[in-house]
């Protein structure tokens, strides 16, 4: 029980070309600023900071069917995939900083290289399963799990940037938590592949320890595997995280949110963790940008471990009086 975990591995992604707000691409600065490193360095982990990735920006990119920035979203998402599968190649829990929710794309990718039995628990207010047809932004934050699933392949089109991307799950092997806002398109689509998703509803109707129960049961139960965790931090309710793009009221409390962590964390196959969409710039003053990027830091240090019960394995004995 007090054994050295493996080692966890940091690594921050600033950009926001798969959505149309700037300002996400300061994810990764102001959840360190939160004190990301610290709070998991109290955890008992060897614990690695791998900086930020570098994106190059491509200066000519029309949109495409739609699409906005794919070959900016793609080529990161390349990078962000050969990253990935290094790190859990050499043996780390890799937690990566967004960004926007497109990197999911090059995150499940290059976990799915190194982990091909992978399975993803998407933690979202939306089900970001748009394909370019369906979308009605043509922002790419609301598309990355058409990318990764399978049975979409044969409705999506050749979209440059994105040639080197092949999809690598299966509809059965994700679950989505924390949905209130999906559109008809996406509704159709998690419909027809029959995909397992609990909505805010189903959250408020069976609790949430009986949805974390059926998912990881969905999941789990036939083998167990590593876990992908996506986790949108617009998930949580507005009021506790006011920092990002596209807040939808009546979503996640604290303790919900929490409780996914720390149930995820429980299973100890949590292999790869996104926590993407912590917008500095959109919340009405200072105070709201660390709310929200303090909630980020808290859900990360649960997810890998961080228990509202306590810890005790530094300490064996009850100090004597001297
Ligand atoms: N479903 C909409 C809106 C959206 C998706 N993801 C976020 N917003 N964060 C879309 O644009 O696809
Ligand atoms: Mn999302
Ligand atoms: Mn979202």
């Amino acid at each position: 029980q007090h054994s050295r975990a493996k080692s966890v591995a940091v690594l921050g992604a600033p950009f926001s070309r798969g959505q149309k707000r700037r300002g996400v691409e300061h994810g990764p600065k102001v959840i360190r600023d939160a004190g990301l490193m610290d709070r998991l360095s109290a955890l008992d982990y060897a614990i690695h900071d791998f900086g930020d990735l570098n994106f190059h920006q491509i200066e000519k990119d029309e949109p495409y069917m739609g699409v906005n920035s794919p070959r900016n979203v793609g080529t990161a998402n390349k990078v962000m995939s050969s990253a990935v599968s290094r790190a859990v190649g050499a043996g780390h829990t890799l937690v990566m900083l967004g960004g926007d929710h497109s990197l999911a794309i090059g995150s499940v990718g290059g976990h799915a290289q190194q982990c091909p039995d992978l399975c993803l628990i998407w933690v979202d207010a939306h089900a970001d399963i748009n394909t370019p047809m369906t979308s009605p932004s043509g922002n790419l934050h609301g598309q990355p799990v058409s990318f990764i699933l399978k049975e979409l392949q044969d409705k999506m089109p050749d979209i440059p940037g994105f040639s080197w991307m092949k999809p690598v799950l299966s509809s059965t092997d994700l679950v989505y938590i924390g949905l209130r806002d999906v559109d008809p398109g996406e509704y159709h689509i998690l419909k027809n592949l029959g995909v397992h998703y609990f909505t805010m509803r189903d959250i408020d109707r069976l609790g949430i320890q009986r949805v974390m129960e059926v998912t990881l049961d969905h999941l789990l139960a036939r083998k167990q595997r590593p876990i992908h965790l996506s986790f949108d931090i617009d998930a949580f309710d507005p009021s506790l995280a006011p920092a990002t793009g596209t807040p939808v009221n009546g979503g996640l409390t604290y303790r919900e949110g929490i409780y996914i962590t720390e149930e995820i964390r429980n299973t100890g196959l949590l292999s790869v963790m996104d926590l993407v969409e912590v917008n500095p710039m959109l919340a009405a003053n200072r105070e709201a940008v660390e709310a929200t990027s303090s909630l980020a830091v808290d859900v990360i240090a649960s997810a890998l471990g961080q228990t509202r019960e306590g810890a005790h394995a530094s300490i064996d004995e009850i100090p004597a009086v001297k």
